[in-house]
């Protein structure tokens, strides 16, 4: 994999993703893909060629990835859980007709895909604890219905066509770079924000929720091995569990206090977000991707909590 197009380089994982990209492939032409009004700055701009690239506008994306001879495509255009909830048609557009876009751009061009799935791609009758790879997959929200539909259509291309798809199902992703925006676990991000600014947090998420977490690091490694992994060995593909740690607000708090003892938060818990998160698992089994594609997280909580008060100190202090 050389010659790589990042759709939403901007974004929480493109920003991150697309530095990591360029300093494994230097030699390759790793290009942000940014929509208008989210155009890359600073680094990400000085450091490779960026390009304006609509995931709703298929002829763009065909020329980007005819002229950079794009190998692979990082399609990381997304409305999250909870924006996705207040705007369900413009989610399903960006989700679904601009994976489609994406795919049939692939499937001309020979590239290979990465999409990325969630856990919120399961829902209330998912088993939640050690949620299986396998499993009864009928989320109750627009952002699961579209990575449902994501999962399936990105097999779809490879059975169908031979798209070289590959996807893992990302927990909530946890990063001092850029923050999330729309989702259901920004909570988990936003509480380091908060103790770090010697501000009481308010958790819009109940006591006792457990969600999937992880490292942004780990997280990077996902998407980048999952694209390397020997295709031979894979029974899955569209999307693999990966999986860290689980925490509910109070544990995170409590990890958090370890470093800053007088952080403080109290609860004032959003419906919507509580639905959502209510809907899915606790914790799932990722025991497919350590098997497949040997896949192993380095971050627990607590170093997390530790990596994540150095840099967000060194950034907002
Ligand atoms: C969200 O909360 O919507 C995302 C996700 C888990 O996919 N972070």
């Amino acid at each position: 994999m050389k010659n790589v197009l990042i759709i939403g380089a901007t974004g929480q994982i493109g920003s991150e993703l697309t530095m990591k990209l360029r300093r494994e492939y230097p030699e390759g032409s790793i290009v942000a893909g940014y929509i208008r009004g989210a155009e890359p700055k600073g680094i990400l701009l000085e450091s490779g060629p960026s390009e304006e690239a609509d995931v709703c506008n298929g002829q763009q994306i065909a020329e980007i990835v005819k002229k950079y001879h794009i190998d692979a495509i990082y399609n990381l255009a997304a409305l999250l859980s909870a924006t996705a909830e207040k705007f369900p048609l413009k989610a399903w557009d960006i989700q679904m007709n601009g994976l489609i876009n994406i795919l049939e751009v692939a499937r001309e061009n020979g590239c290979q895909v990465f999409t990325p799935s969630s856990i919120g791609s399961f829902g209330p009758s998912t088993p939640h604890d050690d949620t299986p790879q396998d499993t009864i997959q009928r989320p109750t929200s627009m952002y699961g219905v579209t990575k449902v539909a994501t999962e399936l259509l990105s097999d779809y291309y490879f059975t169908k066509y031979g798209v070289d798809t590959r996807a893992v199902r990302f927990p909530g992703l946890i990063s001092y770079t850029t923050l999330p925006g729309g989702g259901t676990t920004d909570y988990a991000v936003e509480i380091y924000y908060s103790a770090i600014k010697g501000e009481e947090f308010v958790c819009p998420i109940g006591k006792g929720t457990y969600m999937d977490m992880m490292y942004m690091p780990d997280a990077l490694k996902a998407a980048t091995d999952i694209m390397e992994a020997d295709p031979s060995r894979l029974i899955h593909r569209n999307a693999f569990n990966v999986a860290s740690m689980s925490f509910d607000p109070e544990g995170v708090l409590a990890s958090i206090r370890k470093y800053i003892p007088d952080a403080k938060m109290r609860y004032e818990v959003d419906p919507v977000r509580q639905a959502i998160a209510d809907s899915w698992p606790n914790k799932m089994d990722d025991s497919c991707a350590r098997a497949e594609w040997d896949w192993k997280p380095s971050y627990d909580l607590d170093e997390m909590t530790k990596d994540m008060i150095k840099h967000l100190r060194e950034k907002l202090l």
